[in-house]
């Protein structure tokens, strides 16, 4: 058969890979709007971290804000899931590159540059993989999301920096050649006739990687972009839920059902001086005031709703509470991560910060959060404590 078949096996070069399409040409305008994504992934995620840190510099205004920068956040990671699989598909031959052995320094840097391309390949995809399977809420992991997201942003981000030095002078010129300019293209690249029309050209592959894009935009936007929502079938929390708001974690789930229903349910609010124990019903009778806030999930998703409870800083005035006093909100949830939160003084004495009894003028549903949860302007929704049954005033 052919000669090919009786050659003595070896690895593959760079070479071997001809198709016209794998050129730096296509590669540096997908890499641009991947790098304009993790970008944007990068500064709202640091955004998010410094929401929820305690007893950080986040504000309280604007009240959709962190709904905003969020909602950016897993919108640009999605965004970038196409442009990287393209990206990587165009530069895969690059793997099978010959090192310049012989001479020390070239190949010093070689290796050097090789080492931060495999660790940028493995921290994209990392932080890519972690963040969708977090957004479908799917844990196949037993590290801390948030803290290993958080930690692997910052070594793909130094090792995107190292690649967009080094590759600069390529970028700038294949940027500023036309696409089918084949200067800079792999020495086994084969340049099809013009009268050959049998594959894709590579404005088709463009075209194909933006749709793919868009689409992957438009199918999970919905989840905090009201008017998509119809639209988006791989928007994972979607509007369903008692008055048009997702339930993330239920009472079952939280194993509440029997504590948050009981008659003997009391609201414990304590400082270093005193301590009150509220019913349901004394609570109700406490002026009452209503905001418009969403809940903006980490996952991306956010929905918005006219809450109505008490103020916080009127209950934290019943145990004389200074202002500024941060208060720590703990759930009837006797474990799981998100049974606690702080409350920092900006958000104690904000006006629309409340502890909520009602949703769309109903009690609140059990999945919600009854007898009453934590609603503040400008929250990340894991802060959003439900099932409240003590406040404590920190010291
Ligand atoms: N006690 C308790 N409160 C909680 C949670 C929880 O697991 N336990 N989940 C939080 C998260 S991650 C979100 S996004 C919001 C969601 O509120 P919802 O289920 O009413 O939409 O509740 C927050 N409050
Ligand atoms: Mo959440």
């Amino acid at each position: 058969m052919s000669r090919a078949r009786l050659r003595t096996p070896r690895p593959p070069e760079d070479s071997d890979f001809s198709s016209w399409l794998r050129s730096p040409a296509v590669a540096s305008r997908v890499g641009l709007w991947l790098g304009v994504c993790f970008g944007v992934a990068f500064l709202t995620g640091l955004l998010s971290h410094a929401a929820q840190e305690p007893g950080g510099w986040w504000p309280t205004r604007p009240v959709w804000g962190y709904r905003f920068t969020q909602g950016l956040h897993v919108v640009a990671g999605t965004a970038a899931v196409p442009l990287l699989l393209v990206k990587l598909w165009t530069v895969f031959p690059r793997l099978f590159a010959r090192p310049p052995l012989g001479r020390l320094k070239p190949l010093l840097l070689h290796a050097f540059e090789r080492a931060s391309i495999g660790v940028l390949v493995a921290t994209a995809v990392f932080q890519l993989a972690t963040g969708l399977a977090n957004a479908a809420q799917w844990y196949p992991w037993s590290f801390s999301f948030r803290a290993t997201h958080y930690a692997v942003a910052w070594v793909a981000v130094g090792a995107l920096l190292v690649h967009v030095a080094v590759k600069l002078p390529v970028i700038r010129q294949t940027l500023e050649e036309p696409l089918d300019g084949g200067e800079l293209d792999r020495p086994g690249t084969v340049r099809p006739a013009p009268a050959d029309v049998a594959g894709p050209s590579r404005r088709g592959l463009l075209r194909a990687t933006w749709t793919a894009v868009g689409v992957a935009v438009v199918l999970t936007a919905g989840a905090t972009v009201p008017w998509l929502r119809s639209v988006s079938v791989l928007a994972t929390r979607s509007g369903e839920g008692p008055a048009g708001i997702p339930v993330n974690r239920s009472a079952r789930a939280a194993d509440v059902v029997a504590s948050a229903t009981s008659a003997s349910y009391r609201l414990t609010i304590a400082s270093a001086e005193r301590e009150v124990a509220l019913s349901l019903a004394e609570l109700a009778a406490f002026p009452q005031r209503t905001a418009e806030l969403p809940i903006a999930c980490v996952e991306g998703w956010s929905a918005s709703g006219k809450w109505t409870g008490v103020r916080l800083r009127d209950l934290a005035d019943l145990v004389a509470a200074p202002r500024g006093s941060a208060v720590r909100v703990v759930s009837l949830q006797e474990s799981g991560p998100f049974r606690e939160s702080l409350l920092p003084g900006s958000f104690v004495d904000d006006d629309l910060t409340l502890l909520a009894l009602r949703l769309e003028g109903e009690p609140l549903s059990l999945d919600h959060g009854f007898p009453c949860r934590i609603i503040a302007p400008n929250r990340p929704g894991v802060l959003q404590t439900k099932w409240v049954g003590r406040l404590e005033v920190a010291t």
